[in-house]
């Protein structure tokens, strides 16, 4: 398998599994992606962490190699079925974190934009290089990295092709978190602790308020929140929080 699935508790732990290749998205290996996430929509897992093997790189990118011999339609339908299975690592129902442990770098930054947190380790280098093809990102950095970091910085990663660090990353909004361990998957599962312990229904509906409202004017965003605070209001743990907090206990969430 290019992409290996463990556990380590509630958090499933993808690791993109291609050293060789900087853990280059071949083809297979983004057939692999898409069924590990799929057997994760199916577990119990609380929290998801991708990294990626060899110490060198967190993934450099969709697999030049590869994208070099296809004709138009080939690479068309080759881009969108990539672009859907990273973008079901958005939807999962559970946050996800990127755990960048060194080159993050075309689709590689690309999945981690995709995922709800980033965690940079010391060296961690993240870019979209595109540009020095002579091609653009196709995997969702032009739509996710400005919505994410503002236009005019997006466009200044985009249109140079230049990378950064993690300290300059995290400046700029790219990462969430600076990592000084030398374990990426302690630092990523210390980093998902802070949001597992809730119920997964009412992360999941925040998640979504938030994403749905992101791209509509504030009046339609604000019913979308009201629609779905008031689906939140109807859960048994929203239920139990309540009386938990009359009660002055703390609350024991089911996921009900
Ligand atoms: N694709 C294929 N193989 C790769 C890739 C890649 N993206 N990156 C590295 N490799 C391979 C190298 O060819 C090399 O293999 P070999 O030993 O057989 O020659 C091995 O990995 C090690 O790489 P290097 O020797 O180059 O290692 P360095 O430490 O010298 O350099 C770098 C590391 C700086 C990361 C360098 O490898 C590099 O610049 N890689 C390419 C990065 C890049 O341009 N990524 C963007 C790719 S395009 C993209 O992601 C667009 C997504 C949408 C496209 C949709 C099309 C259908």
């Amino acid at each position: 398998m290019l992409v290996t699935l463990e556990y380590r508790g509630a958090i499933a732990i993808a690791t993109l599994n291609r050293p060789e290749a900087l853990n280059a998205l071949s083809l297979e290996l983004l057939s692999d992606l898409r069924d590990v996430i799929g057997q994760i929509r199916q577990s119990a897992a609380r929290g998801l962490l991708i990294t990626g093997s060899g110490g060198k790189a967190f993934c450099a990118g969709a697999d030049i190699k590869e994208m070099m011999e296809r004709s138009a339609s080939a690479s068309r339908k080759a881009i969108a079925e990539a672009q859907a299975i990273i973008s079901s690592v958005g939807t999962l129902p559970i946050p996800s974190v990127a755990v960048i442990n060194g080159f993050a770098f075309g689709g590689g930054l690309e999945i981690a934009l995709a995922c709800t947190f980033r965690v940079a380790m010391k060296q961690a280098r993240m870019g979209l290089p595109e540009i020095k093809l002579g091609l653009i990102p196709g995997y969702g950095g032009t739509q996710r990295l400005p919505r994410l970091v503002g236009e005019s910085r997006a466009l200044d990663l985009i249109l140079s092709g230049r990378t950064v660090d993690a300290d300059e990353a995290y400046r700029m909004g790219l990462v969430d978190r600076l990592s000084e361990g030398s374990d990426p998957i302690e630092a990523g599962v210390d980093f998902l602790a802070s949001f597992t312990g809730f119920s997964l229904a009412a992360s999941a509906l925040a998640r979504e308020a938030v994403a749905r409202g992101a791209e509509r004017g504030l009046d339609d965003a604000l019913r979308i929140e009201g629609d779905l605070l008031t689906l939140a209001l109807q859960t048994g743990d929203a239920k139990e929080g309540m009386l938990a907090f009359i009660e002055k206990r703390k609350a024991c969430f089911k996921d009900e």
